[in-house]
């Protein structure tokens, strides 16, 4: 059984490591560039979840250009409310003399990324636009641009407009080209849209071309790929479980799980920060100090590695129930991907819309925790044991 002083000690320790990661992460910063009404908030809606983006939300910065700070997520917008035709040029000048100003202060105020946004509805690339391009691209921060409302148009008109912004480019090749890649909207169907040219290649794309150290924050802030939110929490458990050790270098008992998860918090928070803090944070940490984690970890643990050292030559026996330096690193293993893998499943329910298999998801997050965690402990310990 898990004592309160335990359940206390796991509380605390994931409290501090939450508090670490808020001191530590970076925030990337995404300057939106596009008229107003071609669908810059419905992409930011799309990209960071429903609803983050309210009108007139932003901070005006310029007369052009807002911030926007989004609830709860770790990037900050910069978004150009206020080009309109007839006000071109000054909308360059300012755009280009803020990114200047930007570029002249220290890294984490520089603009990062650029997502240019243009509406495809016309079916027509204007002189203006194409030009903007250009001299977005010469800014060297790297560029997407995002054609919009893809849906008024067909491919053709599609792939005329692309070659306008770069002839050498071509529809299908877009997305591979790394120079000018671009991205498409489509209203009706806003997430399966061309699968290969969709706002969730544009998060792929941004997270390449950002800097190694604001990677995390974007990728947690995302809430539309969910698997580059799983790829991320796989190198954290990499990370942690090639480091692990055992816990003053001498076994333990299986009896001592809640050591085992408090030493493993720092990973734990880290993968839920991923996959979003704000709305698992306590539902996840609540499960990590009950006593339900603590026996899945002692139980299953026990009674796998039991199994699993009969048969495995090389790997060690329990002896009198303790955790070796193999099982341990088994252990660290399937608890990363057990708590990895709820979460995915959790974010892809609710990405697509699937509110009551959500719900589900959270009412057996124990029974659903256990069953992946036997999972991934007799993969890895059989891996470890080189079978
Ligand atoms: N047909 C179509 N309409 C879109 C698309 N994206 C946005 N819109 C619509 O375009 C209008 C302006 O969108 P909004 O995101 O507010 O544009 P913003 O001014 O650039 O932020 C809204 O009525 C959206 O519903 C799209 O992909 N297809
Ligand atoms: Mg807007």
């Amino acid at each position: 059984m898990i004592t309160a002083d335990s359940q206390e000690q796991i509380s605390s320790k994931f409290e501090e490591e939450f508090k670490k990661i808020e001191a530590e992460v970076k925030r990337p910063n995404i300057l939106i560039v596009g008229g107003t009404g071609v669908g810059k908030s419905t992409i930011v809606n799309q990209i960071f979840g429903e609803g983050t983006v309210a009108v007139g939300e932003g901070m005006p910065v310029t007369k052009e250009i807002e911030k926007i700070d989004l609830p709860g997520r770790d990037v900050t917008l910069f978004d150009t409310v206020g080009f309109e035709i007839g006000k071109d040029q000054k909308f360059q000048s300012e755009i280009f003399d803020f990114i200047g100003k930007r570029n002249e202060k220290p890294v984490e105020e520089q603009i990062h990324l650029i997502w240019h946004v243009i509406s495809a509805s016309s079916a027509r690339i204007t002189t203006y636009d194409k030009e903007l391009n250009q001299k977005l691209q010469e800014s060297r921060i790297p560029v997407a641009l995002i054609f919009s409302k893809c849906d008024e148009v067909n491919e053709d008109d599609l792939e005329a407009m692309v070659k306008v912004i770069n002839p050498n480019s071509n529809f299908n090749d877009a997305f591979v080209s790394n120079n000018s890649p671009f991205f498409t909207t489509d209203h009706k169907e806003q997430l399966e849209a061309e699968e290969n040219l969709s706002l969730s290649k544009v998060v792929e794309w941004s997270i390449k071309n950002l800097p190694a150290s604001l990677e995390l924050a974007f990728i947690s802030a995302q809430m539309i790929n969910i698997e580059a939110k799983r790829q991320k929490a796989n190198s954290i458990i990499n990370q942690h479980t090639a480091g692990n050790a055992l816990i003053g270098g001498s076994p333990i008992p299986f009896s001592d799980a809640p050591v085992l998860i408090a030493s493993q918090a720092g990973m734990i928070a880290r993968i839920l920060y991923v996959y979003d803090f704000e709305n698992y944070k306590q539902i996840a940490t609540g499960f990590m100090a009950s006593s339900g984690a603590s026996l899945v970890i002692s139980n299953i643990g026990r009674s796998i590695a039991g199994n699993l050292l009969k048969l495995i030559p090389g790997v060690g026996t329990v002896i009198g129930g303790l955790i070796n330096a193999v099982i341990a690193s088994a252990i660290t293993y399937a608890m990363g991907k057990a708590t990895s893998e709820v979460m995915f499943k959790l974010n892809t329910q609710i990405l697509n819309g699937e509110i009551e298999k959500a719900n589900d998801i959270i009412e057996n997050f124990e029974s659903l925790f256990a069953e992946l965690f036997s999972q991934f402990f007799k993969l890895k310990a059989k891996n470890n044991g080189g079978i």
